[in-house]
């Protein structure tokens, strides 16, 4: 565990003239987490105490505090206090080969478990009508799950599918990919866009990351070999966790 009363001291880490001091506390930090100085796990003192040897407000440590939340390298836990973050394993995920969350996690020795936060058959928004090519008249299956791999949040994913190819999405309690396999109609392909964005705060929530923390929002369409798109999922997928990995070849 670091010394603090040293790392934190105020000469380690503020310079006059080099932008505002809670700026300069964060980066501080950082480089201590990234140089391993404060470990996956590690403690941070209290507001009150980093206040006090780093010779700040306690606003400034609060917005310091705040920065790393966002940034992903520290959590607040309930009634804890302030954690580095980061002490699983990132989790690499092939972009390439078309598998499901749970054949993934399983692979990895690690339990995956789905809550559904939603399921039913509606009538299809225009963007699920255009992509699945459902008409007006056609019905589409929606399940909405947050998924966990040995109880921790990973992903929350937003599946739309044909009424014909999952007519009880009620009957959906683990994994869509074996359901589907069970009915001949699991997807050979599918194409996915990967974005970028700022977790708004019912995501953030689910996810339990800070509102804003950076999240990877992935939209795959799957098809049957037939070519018949049959399912759009989008999903947000926590950054900290997830590399997501692709092989390239030469044409
Ligand atoms: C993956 C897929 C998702 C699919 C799910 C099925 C990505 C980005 N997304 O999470 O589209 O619906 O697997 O998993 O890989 P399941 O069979 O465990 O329900």
């Amino acid at each position: 565990m670091a010394d603090f009363m040293t790392v934190l001291d105020q000469s380690e880490w503020f310079q006059q003239g080099r932008g505002p001091r809670y700026r300069q506390l964060f980066q501080h930090i950082s480089g201590l987490v990234a140089a391993g100085i404060l470990a996956p796990d590690d403690q941070l003192p209290s507001e009150r105490d980093i206040a006090e040897i780093a010779q700040v407000s306690r606003v400034t440590v609060r917005k310091a505090i705040a920065e790393l939340v966002l940034e992903g390298l520290i959590e607040q836990r309930q009634g804890a206090g302030s954690f580095v973050r980061g002490g699983g394993e990132r989790f690499e995920q092939s972009l390439s080969s078309l598998v499901s969350f749970t054949e993934n996690l399983q692979a990895r020795g690690i339990v995956s478990t789905s809550e559904v936060l939603l399921s039913g058959v509606f009538r299809p928004a225009p963007n699920e009508a255009v992509v699945l090519g459902l008409s007006s008249h056609h019905q589409v299956a929606r399940v909405h799950r947050l998924r966990r791999g040995d109880g921790v949040p990973m992903a929350l994913e937003h599946s739309s599918l044909p009424e014909d190819i999952l007519p009880r999405p009620d009957k959906l309690k683990t994994s869509l990919y074996d359901l589907l396999r069970t009915r001949g109609k699991a997807p050979t392909r599918a194409i996915q866009r990967v974005t970028a964005v700022n977790a708004p705060a019912p995501i953030a929530r689910h996810l339990e990351l800070a509102e804003g923390a950076a999240v990877l929002q992935i939209e795959r369409t799957a098809y049957l070999a037939t070519g018949r798109p049959i399912e759009f999922t989008s999903g947000f997928y926590r950054s900290d966790i997830y590399d997501f990995v692709s092989e390239l070849r030469l044409e």
